[in-house]
Formats: structure tokens, sequence, C-alpha cells
């Protein structure tokens, strides 16, 4: 079975980790689209603290991982679940009902968001003790 995920993950940290072993304890190979540095400056008008290639690294270094992609568009999701043959698309439930236009092409699960931990938590924390 495959199941395919999407994500920034900068600043990696607990959340991040969790939810991606929980897909990956759906049964199969786990796939990870990781959002590039453009995607997110269009979606935020920020780059991420750190970059592509270094998140890229992080998440491929996982032992829940088995591939990792460059994600370039949010509007492809379509594509990619049928390049990697996906048969579930997992994504936190911040996204709740955003991808079920998806389910034709395979099972969409939205799995609980870890509480009390975000990316712009870390980067607030970090600005404050400076
Ligand atoms: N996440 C979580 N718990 C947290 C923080 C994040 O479960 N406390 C999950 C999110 O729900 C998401 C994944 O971790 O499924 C990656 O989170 P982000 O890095 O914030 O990624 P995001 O910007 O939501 O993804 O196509 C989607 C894009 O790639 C954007």
């Amino acid at each position: 079975m495959n199941i395919i995920t999407f994500g920034t993950f900068d600043m990696f940290h607990i959340g991040h980790l969790n939810i991606l072993e929980r897909a990956k304890e759906l049964g199969g190979t786990l796939t990870v689209g990781v959002s590039s540095d453009a995607l997110n400056f269009s979606k935020k008008q920020r780059n991420p603290i750190c970059d592509e290639i270094d998140r890229m690294r992080i998440v491929a270094a996982l032992a829940c991982v088995d591939h990792v992609f460059l994600e370039e568009s949010l509007e492809l999701k379509a594509e990619y679940i049928q390049k990697y043959k996906a048969d579930y698309l997992v994504m936190g439930d911040d996204w709740q009902g955003r991808f079920d236009h998806l389910s034709h092409l395979c099972k969409v699960v939205y799995l609980p968001r870890t509480p009390a931990i975000s990316t712009t938590m870390l980067i607030e924390i970090v600005k404050e003790i400076r």
C-alpha cells in the first residue's frame, strides 16, 4: 500500500514527527511531498527558516519515511497522487475537508494535529528570547 502526505516541515518538531509516524502506521510505503521555498513564499510572503534542500534531507532521514519529493504547487495533488500511486492521502486536521475532492483517487485521511506546537509558535518563542 502507498501513503502520501505533504507539508513544509520547517523547524522540524514533534508535531511533524507524530503525523509522519502515524501516517506510516497505516501500513505501507510513505512518500512525503515537501513544499518548495517558492510555494511557501507564495502562500506566506516569507521564506521558510530552513531551505527546501535541508527540509527534504531532514524528512528523508526519518526511519518512517521511504521517499521524499519537492511539492511545487498546491494544485498538483491529483498528479502527485497518481504519480506515486497513493492509496491514502494523509493530512493534519487543520486541513479537514480541504482535500475531499481527491477522494475519487485515494482515501483521504485527516489525523488530529499535535496540540500546543507549531513552527509559528517556535519562531515567536525564539524572537522573544533574543
Ligand atoms: N502538524 C501536526 N501537528 C502540529 C503541526 C503540524 O499534525 N502541531 C501536521 C500538519 O497538519 C501537516 C504536517 O504536520 O499535515 C506538516 O505541517 P506544516 O509543515 O505546517 O505543513 P503545511 O504548511 O500545513 O503544508 O500541501 C500542503 C502544504 O505542503 C502545506
